[in-house]
C-alpha cells in the first residue's frame, strides 16, 4: 500500500469511529404492521393506537408501528392464523370469535359478575399467566383485556323474557350462550359484520358492551338499551414469534413493561367511554334505557345457572381443571375489583 492510500484510510478509520461516517452506526429501525378487525374509531383501535404511541415514544424512534384498522391486513375469524403465519407481525383478537380455541382464558366470559372492564382486564391477564393456556404457545402476548359487560341494545323495547322470546339478536361467545338461555333467536357474527346485518335488519339488536352505540352510530338504529351487566368479550394482542424474537432486548423490555399498563389502560378508557355513550345516545338519539326490577333479574339469572357448569364440565373432558378456573376467576374478581 502507497502512503497516501493508507493516509485515507486511516482517516476513513478515525471518521467511522468518531461517527462522522456518512453510515450511521445506531441499529436500524424496526418497523411492525399491527392489524385489527373493526374500525378506527372503536376501542380496540384507540387502545391500538395508544400503545404505538407510547412504544415509539419510549424506544426513542427506534420502532416503527404501522397501524391497520377496520380489517385491512387482517379480517377478525382469520387474526390469530394471520398473525403465526406473519401476515401481520402484531394483531387484536376477540376471544370470543373462537371459543373452542380459547377455552381457559374464555371462561372470563361465564356469567361470573365481572363488574367493570378495569377489573375484567386485570382478571383476564392473571388467568392468563398463570395457566399459560396452549392457545398461545405460537404467539408472544403483549397485553389481553375485555369489554364492559354486555347490554342488550336492540330496535324495538325488551323489558321481559317474553320479549326476547325468538327475537334475532347478534352476539358472539360467552355472550352467545347467555342469549339462548334467554330464548333468543342468536346470531353469531363479528363486530366488524354487525352495523350491515343491522342495517339490513338480518339482526333487530345485538348484545355486547354500549360504547358502540356512539362508536359505530348503533344508537341511530337501535332507540332501547336494556341494562343487563351480565358477561365481557375477552381479547388479547398478539405478535407472531419470529418477529418477537427479531427484537432488540431493550425493546422487548419496552413492550414486556407494558403488558399490564396497557391491560388497565384499556379497560379503564372502555368503562370511561360506556358512561359517555350511554348519555350521547340519551341525548342525542333519544335512547330509552330499561332497567330490570331485582326480582326480574333474579328471574333471569336463574336461567344462566347450567351455563357454568356445562362449561366446568367440558372443559374437564379436555383435560383442564375447569372447577379451579372457576374458582381463580372468582377469587381474582374480589382481588381487583377491591382495589
Ligand atoms: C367489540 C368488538 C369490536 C369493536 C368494538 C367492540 N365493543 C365490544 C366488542 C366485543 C365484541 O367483540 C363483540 O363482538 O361484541
Amino acid at each position: 500500500m502507497k502512503k497516501a492510500s493508507l493516509f485515507f484510510c486511516v482517516l476513513a478509520a478515525i471518521a467511522f469511529v468518531s461517527g462522522t461516517s456518512p453510515v450511521p452506526a445506531q441499529a436500524k429501525k424496526v418497523s411492525l404492521n399491527y392489524a385489527n378487525f373493526p374500525p378506527a374509531p372503536t376501542f380496540p383501535c384507540v387502545q391500538m393506537e395508544r400503545w404505538k404511541t407510547e412504544i415509539e415514544k419510549r424506544t426513542d424512534g427506534a420502532v416503527q408501528i404501522n397501524t391497520f384498522p377496520g380489517g385491512t391486513l387482517l379480517g377478525a375469524k382469520e387474526m390469530m392464523d394471520g398473525v403465526i403465519n406473519g401476515q401481520a407481525d402484531i394483531g387484536c383478537i376477540c376471544m370470543a370469535y373462537q371459543p373452542g380455541r380459547f377455552t381457559v382464558t374464555n371462561a372470563t366470559s361465564l356469567p361470573l359478575n365481572i363488574p367493570d372492564a378495569k377489573t375484567g382486564s386485570l382478571v383476564l391477564l392473571d388467568l392468563y399467566n398463570k395457566y399459560q393456556p396452549e392457545a398461545f404457545d405460537k404467539v408472544k402476548v403483549l397485553t389481553m383485556f375485555v369489554t364492559a359487560p354486555a347490554n342488550i341494545m336492540s330496535k324495538a323495547p325488551v323489558a321481559e323474557l317474553s320479549d326476547l322470546k325468538g327475537l334475532d339478536l347478534r352476539a358472539s361467545g360467552g355472550a352467545a350462550q347467555i342469549l339462548k338461555a334467554w330464548g333468543a333467536n342468536q346470531v353469531g357474527m363479528p363486530m366488524s359484520d354487525t352495523p350491515e346485518a343491522l342495517q339490513k335488519g338480518v339482526v333487530k339488536g345485538l348484545f355486547s358492551s354500549l360504547e358502540v352505540m356512539k362508536d359505530l352510530k348503533f344508537a341511530e338504529i337501535c332507540k332501547y338499551i336494556t341494562i343487563t351487566d351480565t358477561v365481557i368479550y375477552p381479547f388479547a394482542v398478539i405478535m407472531n414469534k419470529g418477529s418477537w424474537d427479531k427484537l432488540p432486548d431493550d425493546v422487548k423490555q419496552v413492550m414486556d413493561g407494558m403488558i399490564q399498563e396497557q391491560s388497565a389502560w384499556t379497560g379503564e378508557y372502555m368503562d370511561r367511554h360506556v358512561s359517555d355513550s350511554i348519555a350521547w345516545s340519551k341525548k342525542e338519539h333519544q335512547v330509552e334505557v330499561i332497567t330490570l326490577s331485582a326480582e326480574k333479574k333474579a328471574e333471569w339469572n336463574a336461567r344462566l345457572a347450567p351455563i357454568t357448569e356445562s362449561w366446568i364440565k367440558t372443559a374437564q373432558e379436555k383435560g383442564l381443571p375447569g372447577d379451579r378456573i372457576v374458582k381463580d376467576i372468582k377469587t381474582l374478581i374480589e382481588k381487583h375489583a377491591a382495589k
